[in-house]
């Protein structure tokens, strides 16, 4: 296959995906989006509808022809091993001599708790994992939390290019985000010189790379990834804005790199952001490759949340669907979505809703959501059930005095992020009305507004056990 990108000058040699296997770090503790990860693996957090935050990485791998992947993940939650298993084996997208592992922290007793105690050690200590066939000689590192497109075979390339033992995809951020990053400045040749995690206050400032060198040499190397060139002149009209250069947590190592740094020389040292890519860019080619399309760290709840929405946009900036490179999710085999007199402004309606006389405006509406009549859902992201509940059912169980899953009649719901199979009772209304940001996670079966859920900004809705 021709690569998408312009070859490289120097080209030696392709880089080639049989020989490259990727790694997802599914998560630490899950804390930054609790409490959506308070009974599930973070990758297995819903997203976008209908689709997993596991699915943006495996997606990706996929589409790239990374066909080894192994997934990291705290625990192993059912509803994760069950949406692998139906969507990437077995289903219709199949591995072609491919395989898709979880590895649960939660498998090695004699750990304390049995955490993994940061990135890095996440990765050493399945490290023999990723090398089961021997011909593997590059290992991307992914995050499970991120929404972005990327063809990670070009990232690949360019990290076989320039021989790099570490390539960091990168992005340019804003002075208001850049503190949470891990930033980097990098020479002329794109070798990256420091690698600073969030930095603050002096510290931020000094990574601010705002000197014609960089300026010039970002140029240089988006022409040397030949990216849409209209990019060139949004790069000139926002170095002011974005001043900073950010690692995106996506790494590209050279098999023995990881080893000898994990492995030999920092045994010790159990996180890639503050730990070991500070030390190892002063002894180790390290690159830099900039990273042009949309990208989004979705790691907690505000971005989550933030990054959700901005998809019922009219002109969302990142799009699910593209018929070259589309992400995949479980197919479920779910009727349409059912609406009688509904009144709908921006939103996401996902398929299996039953929707009859409610208002709903920038929201997403996730699979199988039921919302009866008089319902009003404003700036909230609904994930909704992970199985079809019919009219009938419903029927029955308000016949019986029981809440069916689902939004009760003239509910008001505004600023919530509710979990799946949540089950929230009629003529109530959960809304936000104040700045502050807290969050209230309700988990009784029929979440009520309470003094708490008004004083959040952001209230999440759970059913007592979410999938
Ligand atoms: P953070 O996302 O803040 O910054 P971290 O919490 O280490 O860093 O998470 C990185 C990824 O690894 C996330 O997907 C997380 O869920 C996962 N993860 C964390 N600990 C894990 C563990 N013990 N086991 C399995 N998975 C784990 C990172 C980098 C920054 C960079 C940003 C970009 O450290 O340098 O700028 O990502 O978003
Ligand atoms: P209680 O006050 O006993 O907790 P509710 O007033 O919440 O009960 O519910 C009483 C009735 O309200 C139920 O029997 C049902 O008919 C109706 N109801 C409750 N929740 C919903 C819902 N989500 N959708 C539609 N009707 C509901």
């Amino acid at each position: 296959e021709t690569p998408h990108f312009q070859a490289h000058s120097s080209r030696k040699s392709y880089a080639d995906a049989n020989r490259v296997s990727a790694v997802i770090l599914g998560g630490g503790t899950g804390a930054q989006l609790f409490p959506l990860t308070s009974t599930r693996a973070t990758p297995a957090v819903p997203v976008g509808g209908g689709y997993r935050l596991i699915d943006i990485p495996m997606s990706n791998c996929f589409n790239s022809g990374i066909n080894k992947i192994f997934v990291m993940t705290q625990f192993n939650s059912a509803s994760l091993n069950r949406h692998i298993h139906r969507t990437y084996l077995g289903g219709e997208i199949s591995f072609t001599d491919g395989s898709v592992q979880v590895l649960a922290a939660t498998q090695m007793p004699e750990e304390p708790a049995g955490w993994f105690q940061g990135t890095a050690d996440a990765i050493r200590k399945f490290i023999w994992d990723y090398y089961v066939e021997k011909d593997i000689e590059h290992i991307v590192i992914l995050c499970g939390d991120q929404l972005y497109r990327m063809n990670y075979m070009e990232l690949v390339q360019k990290h076989v290019d320039d021989n790099a033992d570490i390539t960091i995809s990168c992005a340019p951020v804003d002075k208001s985000r850049a503190s949470n990053y891990g930033l980097v400045r990098f020479d002329d040749t794109g070798r990256v010189l420091q690698f600073f995690e969030k930095p603050k206050g002096d510290d931020l400032e000094s990574m601010e790379s705002l000197s014609v060198l960089l300026y010039c040499l970002t140029l240089k190397l988006l022409m040397l990834q030949r990216v849409d060139t209209s990019f060139l002149s949004y790069a000139i009209g926002d170095t002011q804005k974005l001043p900073y250069i950010a690692s995106m947590g996506v790494y590209v190592f050279k098999r023995d790199a990881l080893l000898y740094l994990l492995e030999s020389k920092y045994p010790q040292l159990h996180d890639f952001g503050s730990e070991i890519l500070p030390r190892a860019v002063l002894e180790h080619n390290v690159q830099a490759c900039i990273f042009t399309g949309y990208w989004e760290d979705v790691g907690t709840i505000k971005s989550f949340f933030d990054a959700n929405l901005a998809l019922t946009e009219q002109h969302p900036k990142f799009e699910f669907y593209d018929p070259k490179t589309p992400f995949f999710t479980s197919s479920r085999y779910l009727p349409p979505t059912q609406l009688d007199k509904c009144k709908i402004k921006g939103a996401f309606i996902s398929d299996g809703c039953l929707l009859s006389e409610c208002v709903i405006e920038h929201s997403v509406i996730g699979i199988c959501s039921r919302l009866s009549s008089g319902c009003e859902v404003k700036d909230t992201v609904m994930m909704g059930a992970d199985f079809y509940q019919t009219k009938e059912e419903a029927l029955n169980l308000l016949s019986s005095g029981k809440v069916p899953i689902g939004i009760g009649e003239n509910t008001k719901i505004r600023n919530c992020i509710i979990d799946i199979n949540a089950k929230i009772g009629r003529n109530i209304v959960i809304e936000n009305s104040m700045s502050r940001p807290a969050l209230h996670s309700d988990s009784t079966p029929a979440a009520t507004a309470d003094a708490d859920a008004a004083a959040a900004l952001l209230t999440i809705l759970q059913s007592p056990d979410p999938a």
